[in-house]
């Protein structure tokens, strides 16, 4: 079967064509980032059954883990004088600094219980640099270190991306613009993530995504 030239051309269409070359990305539903974590989304739980409920139709799933070394750079206890929520000035541009968070090997950096995916087949690591934190699946906060994701996705003849989870104005955000602009198709399922929203930072998130050309579907528009 052949591509079409839209998906040649990585330009999405207004709903993915679900096959053997989309790939389904789980971003980050741990525990420290659902309802009594350490960097709780608001309802982030709730995306559980949403992605259960669609996952079943992906050939191909992969998911992200944020998974910090203790005394991580994008700790607020990291810096004297710090708090959560402060901004500071790092080496690579500007860094929210959060709640310890996502450290390696604890429950809080463990997937949500409820999730139901036995068919994941890759699950990527991220920001496990103590100096570098990495929003994005595909490349570090440097804006120079791929994680491996984007090569891995290519070999596999993968040419759409079909992005979950949390947090929707990080994490989700970062990985669908680094998706597109790596050439792939790009697909944001609205209703299976949910936000942080710091400053605005939702509504610019969107923005962000919709100029690189990144779609904003909900899960009654994946095919069945
Ligand atoms: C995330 C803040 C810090 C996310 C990860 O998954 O969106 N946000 N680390
Ligand atoms: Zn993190």
């Amino acid at each position: 079967m052949g591509a079409t030239a839209a998906s040649r051309t990585g330009k999405a269409q207004e709903i993915p064509v679900v096959d053997e070359r989309t790939v389904l990305l789980v971003v980050d539903v741990q525990n420290d980032f659902c309802p009594g974590g350490a960097l709780a989304v608001a309802r982030g739980d709730e995306v559980v059954p949403v992605i259960n409920g669609f996952a079943k139709r992906f050939a191909n799933v992969v998911m992200t883990q944020d998974w910090h070394p203790p005394g991580h750079a994008s700790f607020a206890s990291s810096h004297v004088g710090r708090k959560p929520f402060d901004v500071v000035e790092m080496s690579y541009g500007q860094q929210v600094l959060w709640p310890d968070h996502c450290v390696q090997g604890t429950k809080g950096a463990e997937f949500h219980a409820g999730l139901a995916l036995p068919h994941v087949q890759t699950i990527i690591r991220k920001g496990h640099r103590r100096d570098v934190d990495s929003y994005s699946g595909f490349i570090e906060a440097d804006r120079r270190t791929p994680t491996g994701l984007t090569g891995y996705l290519r070999e596999r003849g993968m040419l759409r991306v079909v992005i979950a989870g949390l947090a929707t104005d990080f994490c989700v955000s970062w990985t669908a613009q680094d998706a597109a602009r790596a050439g792939f198709e790009t697909y944001v399922v609205d209703d299976a993530c949910r936000a942080i929203d710091l400053d605005g930072s939702l509504a610019r998130a969107w923005a962000e995504m919709d100029e690189l050309g990144v779609v904003r579907i909900r899960a009654g528009d994946l095919p069945g």
